[in-house]
């Protein structure tokens, strides 16, 4: 059951923006999106026509803001020394007043990879560290902090590489499972002290049904596919993603960072444009879906526009289902 709710509102007008990362920092607001721009690029199966060249920063001073301000670019590729293309969803993490942003781009063998640039601000300029993190591959990281420890979580499907994965390596004859076998897992490792490195192989996360089954990967309507994002509520550990080809936003319910997590519904309907990337964070005691969508460049799936809802969970802490068409 899908219920309206109140007044989504996009949150920038001039460019276009996408995926966004949303944290609160020192009182004021910051939004890590990535920076849709034209292309010539046509390539939808391997999402070639996302060719984004550069990270932005924006901020709000509180929720009530209207629109968010753009500080600029705060990262460029030629900048990055062992990216090639494509600047996809990042996020960012503080650890002792440093800033790390995190960031997947292909490198220039064509696989994507997972980066982090650092800033003694949240603003930034940052800057990229020369190699990207040993071990790393595939798209959308995410990082929690989480009883002083961070975690990261990555992975995307076609575009985004995973299928080409099995136990952290690259397979040239990997494909995604087929239909009657488990789903591909998002992954997830812990970071080392400086946050810059893994400090374990990265381990899968399982996703279960409601009979404790890992959902399977002809299971387009609830197993993951890219976009993954986690947060608590009441002590329960909530991970979001999009499930891609069917173009929603859901969620499963956890005990820890690691699952395994248990799948409870839909948090938004199809959005116009194919993706659907979000974050879900709490601001001045009221929840907030941040997310995006293709309408205001008339359903180009490249050129997407930031917009914030408010989120509400029921009684027992379940996310109410959000149109995304609103
Ligand atoms: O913005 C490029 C890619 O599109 C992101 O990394 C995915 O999550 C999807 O939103």
């Amino acid at each position: 059951m899908v219920c309206a709710q109140q007044n989504p509102r996009y949150l920038f007008d001039d460019l276009y923006f996408a995926d966004p990362s949303i944290h609160v920092f020192n009182n004021k607001i910051f939004i890590y999106p990535s920076h849709d721009i034209d292309t010539e690029v046509k390539d939808p199966t391997n999402g070639g026509h996302y060719n984004m060249k550069d990270y932005h920063v924006l901020s709000m001073d509180n929720i009530q803001q209207e629109k968010a301000k753009d500080l600029g670019i705060v990262l460029k590729l030629e900048d990055i020394p062992w990216a090639d293309k494509q600047l996809w969803a990042p996020d960012i993490a503080e650890k002792n007043s440093k800033y790390f942003l995190y960031f997947p781009a292909k490198d220039k063998k064509g696989n994507f990879k997972i980066g982090v640039a650092t800033s003694n601000t949240p603003e930034g300029p940052f800057t990229a560290e020369k190699n990207p993190i040993k071990g790393s591959y595939s798209i959308d990281p995410t990082v929690l902090k989480d009883n002083n420890q961070y975690y990261i979580y990555f992975g995307g499907l076609k575009g985004g590489q995973l299928e080409k994965y099995r136990n952290n390596k690259l397979l040239s004859e990997a494909k995604e499972p087929n239909d009657q076998d488990n789903a591909l897992s998002p992954k997830i490792a812990l970071l080392s002290k400086n946050i810059l490195e893994f400090a374990e192989k990265p381990r899968d996360i399982l996703i279960l049904d409601e009979n404790g089954n890992p959902l399977k990967a002809g299971d387009h309507e609830r197993r993951f596919f890219e976009g993954v994002w986690i947060h608590k509520y009441n002590n329960t550990y909530y991970l979001s993603y999009s499930t891609g080809d069917t173009h929603k936003l859901v969620y499963a319910i956890g005990n820890n960072p690691y699952g395994p997590f248990t799948f409870q519904g839909e948090i938004l309907s199809p959005v116009v444009g194919w993706t659907t990337h979000h974050s879900i964070v709490e601001i001045d005691k009221k929840w907030y879906l941040f997310y995006h969508d293709s309408k205001p460049s008339g359903g180009k799936n490249h050129l997407r526009s930031i917009k914030v809802r408010e989120l509400q969970y029921d009684q027992q802490g379940h996310i109410k289902p959000m149109n995304g068409q609103d």
